[in-house]
């Protein structure tokens, strides 16, 4: 069976949970957290997620993850056949992962600090959004999915983005960022409303008042040095 590693307050370690729920394919959860000498073993990097293939076989890099699941385990395809609409639906993850999630990561640390990032931040941050803003609008379609009429790992990819998008950039930056693509937020909340994200956010609830204890755990750790 495969194992995932990782926690399940991660959205990272979500968009594959949700892929694997989705797919139908068998798993068991790892908990480990980053910085965890066990992950080492299993991520080059150390972040979370990682899986283990039943073979032994380790990755990590969540959408790296992705194509190889859809590789193995092509029933319920989460690609379009055409190469081209294959294409823009990884153009479509790629933009929300560079122009969404990486920037309005920059803020947690303030978050969880429960501080204000520096203007110049912000400023930055705002910047990175508003052209991933631009970009979104011109290809998300939305009708009904992401990419269009077919569901697809955009839709799972970029739904566990916005979940970074709204703890972070709109709290600190005080924007409703997903409300600038237009559609985005009522496909977001039927996304929330499906079966599978219930699932995997009610797990990630759960999980974090763990998390925090541990990411309060590594603040005081790094404090002391
Ligand atoms: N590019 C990686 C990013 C994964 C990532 O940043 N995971 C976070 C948890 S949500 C992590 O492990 N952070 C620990 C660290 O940055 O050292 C992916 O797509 O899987």
């Amino acid at each position: 069976m495969i194992t995932l590693h990782g926690f399940a307050a991660s959205n990272y370690y979500n968009i594959v949970k949700h892929t694997l729920l989705y797919k139908g394919i068998p798993f068991q959860e790892d908990l480990l957290y980053a910085g965890s000498d066990d992950l080492l073993t299993v991520s080059p990097v150390g972040k979370v997620p990682a899986i283990t293939m039943p073979d032994g076989f380790n990755l990590s890099e969540s959408s790296v993850i992705c194509d190889f699941l859809e590789e193995t385990y092509p029933e319920k395809p989460l690609y379009p056949n055409d190469a081209a609409e294959r294409a823009t639906v990884r153009q479509i993850m790629k933009i929300a992962e560079l122009y969404f999630e990486l920037p309005s990561r920059r803020l947690i640390p303030y978050v969880f600090s429960g501080t204000q990032a520096p203007d110049t931040i912000k400023d930055e941050v705002r910047q990175v959004l508003s052209r991933g803003i631009i970009a979104l609008n011109r290809l998300c379609k939305f009708s009904p999915w992401i990419a269009g009429e077919h569901f697809t790992m955009a839709d799972i990819y970029v739904h566990y983005v916005n979940v970074i998008v709204s703890a972070f950039a709109c709290t600190q930056l005080d924007w409703d960022v997903l409300a600038e693509v237009e559609g985005m937020k009522e496909w977001n909340k039927s996304m929330s409303q499906t079966d599978i994200a219930q699932t995997v956010n009610a797990d990630s609830q759960a999980n974090m008042p763990e998390f925090m204890q541990h990411v309060t755990a590594q603040i005081k750790a790094a404090n002391a040095k």
